[in-house]
């Protein structure tokens, strides 16, 4: 008996969002298509076992092939990498920063991180997270060109002499500088974590500088640029071990038992273990390396098409759109519509935003999936007109400032786009022009 006889809501549910899309642009940064092996790997029985611990110490009995595939995907990351330690267990992205806190850290320690809104990540301090609740977080910022301050980073670390020091980000367009990271980490006896999520996969492809030089420890999600199932590896540098020589242990430690994980996910380290594979053969490099090339001609167009980006471009695969001209927190319009034109992709605070991360005064996207499908620059310069000319379509609206005026305003906004011919127009074309790029 297949899904579709079993339970045909939950089949047809999921044939609707591979329609979806197959019709669509996906161009949230964060976002990818895996292949067809991580796909089956991440299907397969291994979901069925439970596993606790680590190979060959494990408190459940019959593992011995989930030991292979433990192992073969901590060998494949340290390659991939060029690091000694990884943990291929943390079930996503914050669980594993969780555990590095846990592995570093007591209660109430100070840490730093990039503030939220300038593009930092939840689990880098933020007030509203358990890591800006339970740990003395000191955000720092970037500077109105879109770069981080790193005078200032600098300023607060002296200040408050952190524990940890975050760098990495959700929505950072430049490259992320390591080694002055280091620097500061290293003069006020800092841990320094870089959480490369979004850029992993660039970093395997060598189209963004590595930090395990630099970085006592690395963690990373696998499904973004990395193009894997979901889930995330914790890895300790050789500049971790100098530190602290049991720096791999207590980050196992605080992966499990301690932190918020039972049974690792052997399905998902499975298909992790695929991915990394994906990720060290050379047509891997070469895709990359094209991520980066397509987001900076997309970049130009958007620009030449009279949108105005953060930082005035890009350095790796995403790009900020900052709308504030045409007034504040209209991020949700120019999502809105361009998701009904067939372009995926978020509402984003900017740098600075004068309003708030529900209403941003920006969107987010970047060329990760589209690249994936095959489209080059020639396709970046299509989208970018298709773009230009949905957020023309949104200039009049403007965000109320109640928020009973918003609900009101955005039903009606949401009325008027739906019947918004040159939207449908868009939508068709674009998706003629996906029949051409086959998802894989
Ligand atoms: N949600 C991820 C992103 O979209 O960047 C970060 O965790």
């Amino acid at each position: 008996m297949t899904l579709k006889d079993t339970d045909p809501q939950i089949y047809e549910l999921i044939e609707a969002e591979k329609q979806r899309r197959k019709d669509g642009l996906e161009m949230i940064p964060s976002e990818n298509h895996t292949s067809p092996a991580v796909l089956e790997a991440l299907g397969s029985i291994l979901t069925d076992k439970y596993s606790e611990g680590y190979p060959g110490k494990r408190y459940y009995g019959g593992n011995q092939y989930i030991d292979e595939v433990e192992k073969l995907a901590i060998a494949r990351a340290k390659q991939a990498f060029g690091v000694p330690h990884v943990n291929v267990q943390p079930y996503s992205g914050s669980p594993a920063n969780f555990a590095v806190y846990l592995a570093t850290c007591k209660i109430g320690d100070p840490i730093m991180g990039q503030n939220l809104p300038d593009g930092g990540h939840l689990t880098h301090g933020w007030k509203a997270n358990w890591s800006g609740l339970w740990y003395k977080s000191i955000p720092y910022h970037v500077q109105k060109d879109g770069y981080i301050d790193f005078d200032e980073v600098r300023a607060l670390a002296r200040e408050h002499k952190p524990k940890l020091i975050w760098c990495g980000a959700t929505a950072y367009v430049r490259e992320f500088p390591f080694e002055e990271f280091s620097q500061i980490a290293q003069e006020v006896g800092a841990y320094f974590a870089a959480d490369i999520a979004h850029i992993a996969g660039l970093v395997i492809a060598q189209a963004h500088k590595s930090p395990v030089p630099f970085a006592h420890i690395v963690t990373t999600t696998t499904h973004k640029t990395l193009r894997g199932p979901r889930g995330a590896l914790i890895m300790v540098t050789e500049k971790g071990l100098q530190k602290d020589p049991e720096l791999a242990e207590k980050i196992d430690r605080a992966v499990f038992p301690m932190g918020v994980q039972g049974g690792p996910h052997n399905h998902q380290t499975a298909a992790i273990a695929v991915a990394l594979q994906e990720a060290m053969q050379p047509e891997f490099k070469e895709y990359g390396h094209q991520i980066v090339k397509n987001a900076k001609v997309l970049a130009s167009a958007l620009i030449e098409q009279g949108l105005t980006l953060v930082s005035g471009g890009t350095d790796n695969h995403m790009m900020l759109v900052d709308l504030t001209s045409g007034g504040k927190g209209r991020g949700v319009f120019a999502q809105e519509a361009l998701d009904l034109a067939g372009i995926t992709l978020n509402k984003n605070t900017i740098p600075g935003d004068p309003s708030s991360p529900f209403y941003p005064s920006g969107i987010r996207l970047g060329t990760p999936a589209v690249t994936t499908r095959g489209m080059k620059e020639k396709e970046m310069k299509l989208i970018a007109e298709w773009i230009a000319q949905v957020v023309l379509e949104i200039e009049d609206y403007k965000l109320p400032d109640t928020k009973e005026e918003r609900i009101q305003y955005l039903k009606q906004f949401r009325k008027d786009i739906a019947g918004n011919e040159v939207i449908q127009n868009i939508k068709q074309q674009i998706t003629e022009f996906c029949k051409k790029f086959p998802i894989p």
